[in-house]
């Protein structure tokens, strides 16, 4: 019995879809629990560059099974362009070996029209893929979800109805065609129907059965609905718990989990970021790191590691250990900042601030490190032929958050990286 479970450990990609493809190697299922294609997650294998949004990124691994599980929120057309757009690079076999929830809810087009809706009356800077608005009509018990798409047509219509209603009356301008979204779920559902399945059940009998799971978490501990710096958040939980909640998969059967991190940090949207560089070293770091939204394009806040995140991130997940990715993004830096300590009204904090006007206001304590140029670490897949000082920074880190860094990341590529065992 082995669930294994891979988190994003600061505001989102961290490199996440680069572990899951290293270790979906060796596993028999790889499931998402959360979040929709507002996710991107990249993989670079064999010359190929993936991005992946729905699909788990362990979908390319021929001998696992990708599995969608019951807390995703699923746009069906996003799902079908994503699949032939892999096809195109190479993808075989995926009608076997894709399951998904009959349990996960349904974004519609028109959730993704609300979503930009609202952030014209108050900007989150979503991705506006419908996320929000999905997760919202969960929570009021009127979303639809893809076992709705195999009911009597008058029922399904009577719960689209009910669902567009209320939406209606907020929202004024919004214009929607139900024969014409009946259609579309007509379609869909014949499309979906080999490989909708109960995944609970699925899930937990390979646990049973002695089969490895690996589940890859979308976005991160910041921006987590109960945990992230709310309301600049996403809407679901990218947290531990939401493994048990968006799965089926008992606490007790989950064996590790490992945070993604990477070797400073970025954001896309709006919120608070207190160790933000808006100067030359943040659009340094973005355009070394090309540092740009897998799903919009937008371009990332960048700035330094911050161990305050760091430590409330391995509070919330209780990590095994941790990759660090991207410290050859830094290979031409003189110098380097770590964020150790938060500020406000200059008392020391030593817990991390609900209050979003709080988070803004937070003056960051640094500790400084020399950097490693003119020698790389780019490309390095052996831990002593890093640069001493690429070490010390990686294990100051490993220091002061009090987790072991078991990977680094020194590029890209699927053989970019260093295990430390
Ligand atoms: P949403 O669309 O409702 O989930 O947006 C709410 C907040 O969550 C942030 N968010 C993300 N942050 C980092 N990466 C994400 N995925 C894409 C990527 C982002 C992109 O991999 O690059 O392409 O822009 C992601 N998805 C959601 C979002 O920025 C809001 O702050
Ligand atoms: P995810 O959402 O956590 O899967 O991460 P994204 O795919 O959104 O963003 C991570 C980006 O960093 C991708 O472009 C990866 O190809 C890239 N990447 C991951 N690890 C490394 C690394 O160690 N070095 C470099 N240079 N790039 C990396
Ligand atoms: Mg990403």
């Amino acid at each position: 019995m082995s669930v294994t479970v891979v988190l994003g450990g600061q505001w989102g990609d961290e490199g996440k879809g680069k572990l899951v493809d290293l270790l979906a190697e060796k596993v028999d299922y790889v499931c998402r629990c959360q979040g929709g294609n507002n996710a991107g997650h990249t993989v670079i294998a064999g010359g190929t560059a993936y991005d992946f949004h729905l699909l788990p990124s362990g979908i390319i691994n021929e001998t696992c099974t990708s599995v969608m599980g019951n807390g995703m929120v699923i746009h069906l057309p996003g799902l079908f362009d994503e699949i032939q757009k892999n096809v195109a690079k190479g993808l075989k076999g995926w009608e076997e070996r894709l399951k998904v929830s009959d349990r996960a809810h349904i974004v519609f087009d028109f959730h993704q029209k609300i979503d930009q809706l609202i952030e014209k009356e108050k900007a989150i800077g979503t991705t506006k893929k419908g996320i929000g608005p999905t997760y919202a009509a969960k929570s009021t018990r009127s979303g639809l979800r893809i076992c709705d798409l195999f009911t009597e047509p008058a029922v399904l219509r009577e719960k689209l109805e009910n669902l567009l209603s209320g939406y209606f009356i907020r929202f004024p301008t919004l214009e929607v065609n139900i024969d014409e979204e009946i259609k579309k779920c007509e379609e869909y559902k014949e499309k979906l129907r080999p490989l909708v399945c109960d995944t609970i059940q699925l899930v937990n009998k390979a646990v049973s059965d002695g089969k490895s799971v690996l589940v890859e978490g979308a976005n991160a501990v910041m921006l987590d609905i109960d945990f992230g710096t709310y309301p600049y958040v996403t809407s679901s939980n990218c947290t531990a718990g939401v493994v048990c909640t968006g799965l089926g998969i008992p606490p007790r059967r989950i064996d590790r989990v490992y945070g993604v991190f990477k070797a400073y940090t970025t954001r896309v949207g709006g919120g608070a970021f207190p160790t933000e560089q808006k100067n030359e070293i943040g659009d340094k770091i973005q355009s070394i790191g090309k540092e740009r939204g897998v799903t919009t394009g937008r371009k990332r806040r960048c700035g330094w590691f911050d161990v305050m995140v760091a430590k409330y991130s391995n509070t919330i997940n209780g990590y095994e250990s941790i990759a660090l990715t991207k410290i050859d993004i830094f290979d031409t830096f003189k110098e380097l900042k770590i964020g150790v300590a938060y500020n406000l009204d200059g008392k020391k904090l030593d817990s991390m601030p609900a209050e979003q006007s709080q988070l803004e206001r937070v003056e960051v304590d640094y500790v400084t490190l020399p950097g490693w140029a003119p020698e790389v670490t780019a490309g390095v897949t052996n831990y002593d032929q890093l640069p001493i000082n690429a070490r010390n920074y990686i294990e100051k880190i490993e220091e002061l958050i009090e987790v072991k860094v078991e990977w680094v990341g020194t590029g890209p590529n699927r053989e970019h990286i260093i295990h430390r065992s």
